[in-house]
């Protein structure tokens, strides 16, 4: 397995490599180990010599900066948050379902992990700068290269400035404890927590503060979400919503689609995230496919910006039979029952109700 990553791990495309963690290992940890992160890559994965590294900062500031490492680290208080990223095109599969999605990763459930970020606050890095007059977002370029209708580029994004100078958002060279992977984007990546994964920049070389959102592909033009009516030949980019946080959801991890147990008391177990900050408050397991619900026991601590491992005893009945989980946050952010109403011909987003189906049977 390229990367030092796990064996298990679901390999969506090799190049560039895209690949994330079976279920069932998927759900096994609260804090994801770092073999078993899932990886989104739109580029190569850049070679860079930390030792030469530097961060540039420039746009609306008063004083443009050139920082080191080695600066970072000395003139910066170091902060530390726990923070479960999310690809945009998570549970994409189930879209597949509903109608084809050319030229996207088919994620099923597994673009998605839960990390500890250490690092630097970003507002921290803006404030030295200084942010000047008519600033409203803050755009952020890597270091890799990615290849878009012929032209050659860094990944890049951006971020309303106000979700930029939240506490949460961070200038990362760690993850759960160790330094940052270079998958992961060494020697310093952007978190920006429950934002969509595409936001949190990694290989991070340019910082630029500006009046408008970013005219990177990645910003501009991929990762927009279309209302379900909206159709591939016929849509306009501006017409799509430009994607930034992420919205409720939760998944079954374990039993899987077609699996077969026991029928009688089975234990359910999957995540859940919550929107914009808020924890989960409540994740539910229905065994006829809605009617009834069982609410799940929710593991762990509960975290702003991180997800919950959950599991549910449900009634498994003899033969095929959907089980459904859904969740809702502190804040009432629920999800939509079924796919037709999260279904967009770019397939992100996806966070409806989530099905899995079974089969119970009886032990003779
Ligand atoms: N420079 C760069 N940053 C990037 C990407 C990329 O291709 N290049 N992919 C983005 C996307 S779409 C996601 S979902 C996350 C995934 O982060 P991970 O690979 O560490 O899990 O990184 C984001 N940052
Ligand atoms: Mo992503």
């Amino acid at each position: 397995m390229p990367f030092s990553k796990h064996p298990s791990l679901i390999i969506r495309q090799a190049d560039p490599f895209n690949a994330g963690p079976p279920p069932d290992l998927l759900s096994r940890d609260e804090i994801t180990p770092a073999d078993l992160f899932f990886v989104r890559n739109h580029g190569n994965v850049p070679a860079l010599d930390p030792a030469v590294y530097r961060l540039r900062v420039g746009g609306l500031v008063a004083r443009p900066l050139e920082l080191s490492l080695e600066d970072l680290r000395r003139d910066f208080a170091e902060h530390t948050v726990a923070a479960t990223l999310q690809c945009a095109g998570n549970r994409r599969m189930e879209l597949l379902s509903v109608r084809e999605i050319p030229g996207e990763v088919p994620w099923d459930l597994e673009a998605i992990s839960h990390g500890v970020w250490t690092g630097v606050r970003l507002s921290d890095v803006l404030a030295r700068a200084g942010i000047a007059a008519g600033a409203a977002h803050v755009a952020f370029t890597g270091l890799d290269e990615v290849e878009r209708r012929g032209r050659r580029f860094g990944f890049g994004a951006s971020i309303p400035l106000d979700k930029a100078l939240g506490p949460e958002a961070l200038l990362a060279y760690e993850m759960n404890g160790a330094p940052l992977p270079a998958i992961h984007g060494a020697p310093l990546r952007l978190v920006v927590p429950g934002y969509i994964g595409a936001r949190s920049v990694k290989w991070l070389g340019e910082i630029v503060i500006q009046d408008a959102p970013s005219d990177n592909y990645f910003q501009s033009v991929a990762y927009r979400l279309f209302p379900p009516e909206a159709d591939a030949a016929t849509a306009r980019d501006e017409d799509g919503r430009m994607l930034g946080e992420l919205f409720t959801s939760a998944a079954i991890c374990a039993p899987l689609t077609g699996e077969t147990r026991p029928a009688g008391p089975t234990v359910v177990r999957g995540y859940a995230v919550g929107q914009g900050g808020a924890a989960v408050d409540r994740v539910e397991v229905s065994a006829d496919d809605g009617r009834t619900w069982t609410e799940a026991t929710l593991l762990g601590e509960a975290e702003p910006w991180g997800w919950r491992l959950w599991e549910a005893e449900v009634e498994l009945r003899p033969g095929l039979q959907t089980l459904v989980a859904r969740a809702a946050d502190a804040a009432g952010h629920g999800q939509p029952a079924g796919l037709a109403e999260t279904w967009n011909f770019k397939g992100y987003m996806n966070n409806a109700w989530h099905r899995v189906a079974v089969v119970g049977i009886i032990k003779t």
